[in-house]
């Protein structure tokens, strides 16, 4: 069994809870959990079955801790991180990995330092409408991508289960922009060149909600990448990320509802590719939910075979420096080389 121990159990991470609950036949052991909220780290720990702690190095200290799940927003993960390292604790982090590259870079290298084990846990690309879509570009029935648009779109009241998200510097690129920024790494590889326009079109939030980049990757391929939390547009997607991928033989296209229509030389077929709910989890949250539960599986398996994460520590920055370079490109309305 693997160890774990688990920091920051506040909304999200109620889903990382349930999902290293769920893989116990995988060989996952949820040891300990720790909140600085005393209420948040009672109920889950007496929901899960285990110590819970409001004071991370009594958590630590107590010993037996193997994996370090931190699910605490982004300002803790470098002090957290810190704490996992120098007693030699391997540790995931929530993204995003931090509020700016240059912490992001710290974090990273820091846990290399002290050899670590570190991943991120970018969860976007292990949902199981993401993994079909990549496993039909691998199958080749699509030949080679050359344009897509990659698009999360919603109105979601997301303010409500994560109030803070009103008052961050930077929204939309930052928190879901990132992800959709992964994925069109994950499906078309590196960039060379990012542009962006930046909106905020909801008065009453603090940083931009609204984001619309254009990506050249190294292969020549096209991207546009999309992330709003101001679309008042119905059905709401939330929180399916839509894509369209073009390629020189066919396309891939996923639509609201999961069904996935790949078309092949000239012949299309369509199919639903969700996947049903589990006792944890709901609609509209499923379809993030069930990818927390790939991205545990995931993580899992790559540390017990002592081999980096798909979405490693040095993997995730490169997706970082796309946040950056999206940010800049807004500021200065040009377009921006990647720093990766
Ligand atoms: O998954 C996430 O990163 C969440 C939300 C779906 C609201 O963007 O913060």
């Amino acid at each position: 069994m693997t160890r774990i121990g688990l920091v920051g159990c506040g909304f999200y991470a109620q889903n990382h809870l349930n999902a290293w609950s769920d893989l116990k036949g995988m060989g996952a052991e949820l040891v300990a959990v720790c909140d600085m909220d005393s209420e948040k780290a009672e109920a889950a720990g007496k929901k899960f079955g285990v110590p819970y702690y409001t004071d991370v190095d009594q958590m630590l200290d107590a010993g037996g801790i193997e994996l370090l799940d931190i699910v605490t927003r982004m300002d803790s993960h470098r002090f957290l991180s810190a704490k996992a390292a120098e007693r030699k604790i391997a540790t995931i982090l929530q993204k995003p990995l931090a509020p700016s590259i240059d912490e992001a870079i710290a974090i990273v290298e820091n846990a290399e330092r002290q050899g670590v084990w570190l991943a991120v846990h970018e969860n976007f690309r292990f949902g199981t409408g993401m993994r079909r879509i990549k496993a039909v570009i691998e199958s080749d029935a699509i030949g080679e991508p050359n344009w897509a648009r990659i698009s999360f779109r919603t109105g979601y009241d997301v303010y409500r289960g994560q109030p803070y998200l009103a008052q961050v510097d930077r929204l939309a690129i930052l928190d879901s922009g990132i992800h959709v920024l992964d994925l069109a790494r994950f499906f078309l590889g590196e960039v060379e060149r990012i542009s962006c326009e930046t909106q905020r079109r909801n008065p009453s939030v603090k940083a931009e909600d609204t984001a619309t980049m254009t990506l050249r990757h190294v292969s020549g391929a096209v991207s546009v990448v999309e992330a709003t939390y101001e679309s008042r547009r119905m059905p709401d997607p939330f929180p399916e990320t839509l894509v369209e991928i073009e390629a020189s033989r066919g396309a891939v296209v996923l639509a609201h509802g999961q069904t996935m229509t790949v078309t092949s030389d000239g012949k299309a077929q369509s199919e639903y590719v969700g996947s049903p709910l589990l006792p944890w989890t709901s609609d509209p949250w499923h379809v993030s939910q069930e990818a927390v539960l790939h991205t545990n599986a995931h993580m899992l398996e790559a540390f017990r075979s002592g081999s980096e994460a798909a979405t490693s520590g040095a993997d995730n920055l490169k997706t970082f420096a796309l946040v950056e370079a999206a940010y800049l490109a807004a500021r200065t309305h040009r377009s921006v080389r990647p720093e990766r």
